[in-house]
């Protein structure tokens, strides 16, 4: 089974703790004042909202509603503001309702796909750790043939997490990998294929064709695959981020977003603006470059560690 839930909320709060400090301190210095809802006190709120990568769109719904509110007076003082914006923000983390779409039948092949250094091999890593102490037998397909060093790197994260990967030479066919890993799976009746892919960006038409190709390949063997694309995004690259959501979301077919580096950035609300202009669902979170320090992405674990509980 899963770590369970308390863990998560530890691990989970941990890796949010310079998105808690930003928006918390600055929320607590704004509430605990005794203020009231006044312009000044609006834009100060605006100001940390932003700071914490709300987005604009969301600050925006925020500020509306809070003065809606304030003047019906179901707003007066601070406490009152604190679960207002808890409410509004977790009516956006609608949580998936499961971890991984799973194939009715044989193995789920899972994509990763996203720009270099975004933490895609990591979180293959942690992914396999994560589902092989769960009890399903995991294959790694090793796609990212551009760079030996990764694989190798790879390689020895495998091996420590008890699980096979398929590999190729050097410069290799990423597409062959794909698919070799694929047979590999059926062959054995393994549970998850997990394929790292090169980091590409979406102004690079040959990666962008790769892509393609390693999903069409994938598909003469396992018609139904992929199962998920799930995009890996870098939170501390905050509205950045979204704007690579964007472009990915269209040109790769993702299903679901990884969102790593959280334990090193003040914008954990990257996660909310991508999930309400994209309507991708987060599925993972990464708070750490332990392979432990991936966690599936809880809403209410993820905004208990904004706040501070
Ligand atoms: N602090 C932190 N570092 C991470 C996380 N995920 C990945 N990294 C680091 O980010 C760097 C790039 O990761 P890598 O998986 O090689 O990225 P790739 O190019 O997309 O495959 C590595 O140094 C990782 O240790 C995370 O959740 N937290
Ligand atoms: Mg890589």
């Amino acid at each position: 089974m899963f770590k369970a839930l308390g863990r998560l909320f530890e691990k989970v709060k941990q890796g949010l703790s310079k998105t808690r400090q930003a928006i918390g301190g600055a929320l607590a210095r704004l509430i605990g004042a005794g203020r009231k809802i006044d312009r000044q006190f609006l834009d100060e709120l605006e100001e940390t909202l932003l700071q914490a990568d709300i987005g604009v769109a969301k600050t925006e719904e925020i500020l509306a509603e809070l003065q809606t509110r304030y003047k019906a007076g179901e707003v007066a003082k601070g406490e009152d503001l604190l679960a207002f914006l808890k409410a509004s923000l977790r009516a956006e983390l609608a949580a998936p309702a499961e971890e991984l779409n799973r194939a009715a039948s044989g193995p789920t092949v899972v994509l990763i796909v996203g720009v270099n250094g975004a933490g895609k091999t990591t979180t293959v890593a942690k992914l396999a750790k994560r589902h092989k102490d769960a009890g399903t037998d995991v294959v790694i397909a090793a796609c990212d043939t551009y760079r030996a060093a990764a694989i190798d790197q790879l390689a020895v994260w495998a091996g420590r997490a008890g699980v096979d990967m398929v590999r190729t030479k050097d410069g290799g066919d990423a597409a062959a990998v794909a698919f070799d890993a694929c047979a590999a799976a059926e062959a054995r009746g393994a549970g998850l294929v997990l394929v790292d892919t090169a980091g590409r960006l979406h102004t690079k038409d040959h990666l962008m064709r790769e892509l393609e190709k390693i999903r069409r390949v994938i598909q003469k063997r396992i018609p139904a695959a992929p199962h998920e694309v799930l995009l890996v995004l870098d939170a501390t690259t905050g509205q950045n981020a979204v704007q690579q959501a964007k472009v990915f979301a269209q040109a790769a077919g993702v299903t679901g977003l990884v969102l790593t580096k959280l334990d090193g950035t003040a914008k954990g609300g990257a996660a909310i603006t991508i999930r309400r202009e994209l309507g991708l669902p987060v599925k993972y979170i990464g708070v750490g470059e332990g392979m432990d320090d991936l966690q599936p992405f809880d809403p209410d674990a993820f905004l208990a560690g904004i706040f501070g509980e």
